[in-house]
Order: C-alpha cells, then sequence, then structure tokens
C-alpha cells in the first residue's frame, strides 16, 4: 500500500494500537500531552499514520476537487475585477491541495498514490463539493459560508500534534481568511441588491443549507474516528462541536443580512447554550460521501481528464534531459 517507506519506522506497518510497544506508545503519548509536535522523523504508532494520512489526504482531495463548483465560474463572474479574484482563489485552492499533499507524503504515501486512489474512487473527499453551483450566488455562498466553515475546523486543528499539517493548516488559515472576506462581500452585495439578487442568494443559501450541515461530518454519536483524534490531539474539537461553533459565529450574520435559514427550528436554546435544529438528513451525506452525489461522477471524471491530458508535463519536469513535445489536444 505504501510505495515509498524510505523515511519512516517500517517496523510496526499494519499494527493495531495494543500490538505496538506499550513502553514507544507511552512515551509517544507523553510527548503529545506535554504539547509538543510529532515530526515525520518521529517514531509513531501505525494507527496514529494510518488516521493521519486518511485525514490529510483527504483534505487534500477536498481542496483540489473544492477548485471545481467555484472554477466553473471564473470566465461567468460580473465583471473583471471578481474574475481576477476568484481565479486568485481557485489557484489557492489548488496551492493548498499540493501543500497538504506534500504533509501526507512525509507519513509515507506517495503523491501518485493518492492521486490514484482519488481518480478511482478509493479516498473520499469533502462532500459539499459534489453539488453544483448552479448561479453566481452558489459561488458566492460557497466563498463565504465554506471557506467560513473550513476555517472553524483548520484554525482549532492547526493547534495539533503532527508538525507539518498543522504549518500547512496555518498557512493555509492566512489565505482562506481572505476567501472568506471575498465570499463576504459578494453575498453582501447581492443580499443588499435587486429583489431578484435577493431571491438568487436565498435560493443559493437553501441549496447550500444541508451541505454545510454535513460539511462538519456525522454528529458524535455517529463518528468513527473522533475519539483516537482526540486522544491524540489530531482533532482538537469533535463534529458537533465545530458545527455549533460555527452556527454560533456565522447564523447571526446571515440573519444580520435579512436572509433566512431553511430550518425553521433552528434557535439558539439560551439555557445550554447550544443551537438546536432540525438533523439533516443522515443517509443522503452517506450516499453522498460514498460516490452517489449529484455531481461526484462529474468531479472525478474532470480530475481523471486531467490526470491524463497533463501526464507529459509532469515526465517533462521529472526527465528534464528529453525533449517533450505538447500534445496538440
Ligand atoms: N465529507 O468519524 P468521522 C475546504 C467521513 S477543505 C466527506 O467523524 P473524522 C476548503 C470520514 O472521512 C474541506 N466525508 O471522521 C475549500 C469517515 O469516513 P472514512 C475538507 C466525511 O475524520 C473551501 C466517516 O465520514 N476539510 O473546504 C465528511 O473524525 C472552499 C466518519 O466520520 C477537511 O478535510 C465530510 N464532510 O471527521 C476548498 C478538514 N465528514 O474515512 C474550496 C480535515 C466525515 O472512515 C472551496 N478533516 N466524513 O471512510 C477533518 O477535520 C475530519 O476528517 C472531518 C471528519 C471533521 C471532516
Amino acid at each position: 500500500m505504501y510505495g515509498n517507506l524510505s523515511v519512516i519506522d517500517i517496523d510496526n506497518q499494519g499494527k493495531k494500537l495494543e500490538q505496538e510497544d506499550p513502553a514507544k506508545v507511552a512515551e509517544f503519548e507523553a510527548k503529545i500531552a506535554a504539547g509538543k509536535k510529532i515530526e515525520p522523523q518521529d517514531w509513531m504508532p501505525w494507527e496514529y499514520r494510518r488516521q493521519l494520512t486518511r485525514m490529510i489526504e483527504q483534505h487534500a482531495h477536498s481542496e483540489i476537487i473544492g477548485a471545481l463548483p467555484e472554477g466553473t465560474w471564473i470566465t461567468r463572474a460580473p465583471g473583471f475585477r471578481r474574475k481576477l479574484a476568484l481565479m486568485a482563489k481557485v489557484q489557492d485552492e489548488v496551492g493548498h491541495a499540493q501543500l497538504l499533499y506534500s504533509a501526507a507524503e512525509t507519513l509515507g504515501k506517495t503523491r501518485e498514490e493518492m492521486v490514484n486512489d482519488l481518480i478511482n474512487g478509493k479516498s473520499k473527499y469533502s462532500n459539499v463539493f459534489n453539488y453544483p453551483a448552479i448561479t453566481w450566488a452558489d459561488s458566492a455562498i460557497i466563498a463565504w459560508l465554506i471557506d467560513a466553515g473550513a476555517i472553524v475546523n483548520q484554525v482549532t486543528n492547526s493547534k495539533g500534534s503532527y508538525g507539518p499539517y498543522c504549518r500547512a493548516l496555518e498557512r493555509i488559515c492566512y489565505e482562506e481568511s481572505f476567501h472568506l472576506k471575498y465570499g463576504h462581500d459578494n453575498v453582501v452585495h447581492l443580499a443588499t441588491g435587486t429583489p431578484t439578487q435577493r431571491q438568487m442568494v436565498q435560493e443559493a443559501l437553501n441549496r447550500w443549507w444541508e451541505p454545510i450541515m454535513h460539511f462538519f461530518g456525522p454528529p458524535d454519536k455517529m463518528s468513527v474516528h473522533t475519539e483516537k483524534l482526540e486522544r491524540w490531539k489530531v482533532k482538537l474539537a469533535s463534529n458537533d462541536q465545530m458545527r455549533q461553533a460555527f452556527l454560533d459565529m456565522y447564523i447571526p450574520k446571515i440573519w444580520e443580512l435579512g436572509l433566512t435559514i431553511p430550518d425553521p427550528a433552528m434557535r439558539k436554546n439560551n439555557d445550554t447554550g447550544r443551537w438546536e435544529y432540525t438533523e439533516p438528513d443522515w443517509d443522503e451525506f452517506k450516499r453522498v460521501i460514498n460516490g452517489d452525489g449529484p455531481c461526484n461522477e462529474e468531479r472525478l471524471s474532470v480530475r481523471r481528464y486531467a490526470e491524463e491530458k497533463g501526464k507529459w508535463v509532469k515526465r517533462a519536469l521529472l526527465n528534464k534531459q528529453e525533449r517533450y513535445v505538447a500534445p496538440l489536444a
């Protein structure tokens, strides 16, 4: 499964936590408890390596697939200034994928293996990018609220235990905060515009609300990995805590713009301090993350096409001695 194991300890490959040397595990966990970072050359339990590889890889795939729904709006963005800004944002997202693939590679899985697992449908990526951006307002809602959700998650996790991932997240968050401002500006423009513009942005919010609620992952009671990831300070908050933090910050901002959350049950319970809402459809979530969403097929076929058509660039970069002639189509 792992093609390039030269930089990592291969002795513990595939081991369950109970099969690891307890003294090494204790030392590793003490380091994490003391707030120290784990670096690629450090000993780590196989399960930590496996979990981090899974999570960082899925995150990298999300960034690269995440460029697609908004990317389709570059040529149609209203005005030159917005075209430029959107182009820069989309370019940033692809750059985030590069940073994250590099961070995941430090754990031993090669980039080629990760890309193959993505285009063959083996790896997951964020549910939200399997929905279409039908109007310009959809692209505004993505840039504002999906980026906002991503920041809530990533600022928290950037304080985590694995050095390369945390450093990548820190840099990514700086750029995401520009994206969020850009998205907010677009939503404000539409929400304070003509009745048609207001209707357009409200309809986009209605379409995106459920995917956004899904974005933070299944409720804690259904989450498979949270317990282990929290124990090792990879996740510093649970899925429900992240969702609550997002609602706390963004529901007031959405209401401020006169927009309606498409969930009549949404309210803050002042006694518990928690937001109450209608549980989103988790069967739909499972279908979408397992390949059966509105755009899964389209997203992966675009990536397959890019991979196929870009092969000659990779060959040319990797083998500078040879001269390559770009294919015409
Ligand atoms: N989508 O046990 P848990 C962005 C899967 S970046 C798809 O709770 P965990 C930037 C999960 O993998 C967005 N699958 O999992 C941008 C697992 O399946 P597995 C991406 C999901 O890991 C903005 C199963 O469900 N961000 O948006 C999702 O503890 C605008 C059970 O779930 C990250 O990747 C989902 N939403 O918690 C780009 C951040 N949720 O692997 C362009 C890093 C869960 O067993 C435009 N990741 N699953 O087959 C994380 O923080 C965590 O992995 C969670 C999930 C919170 C996503």
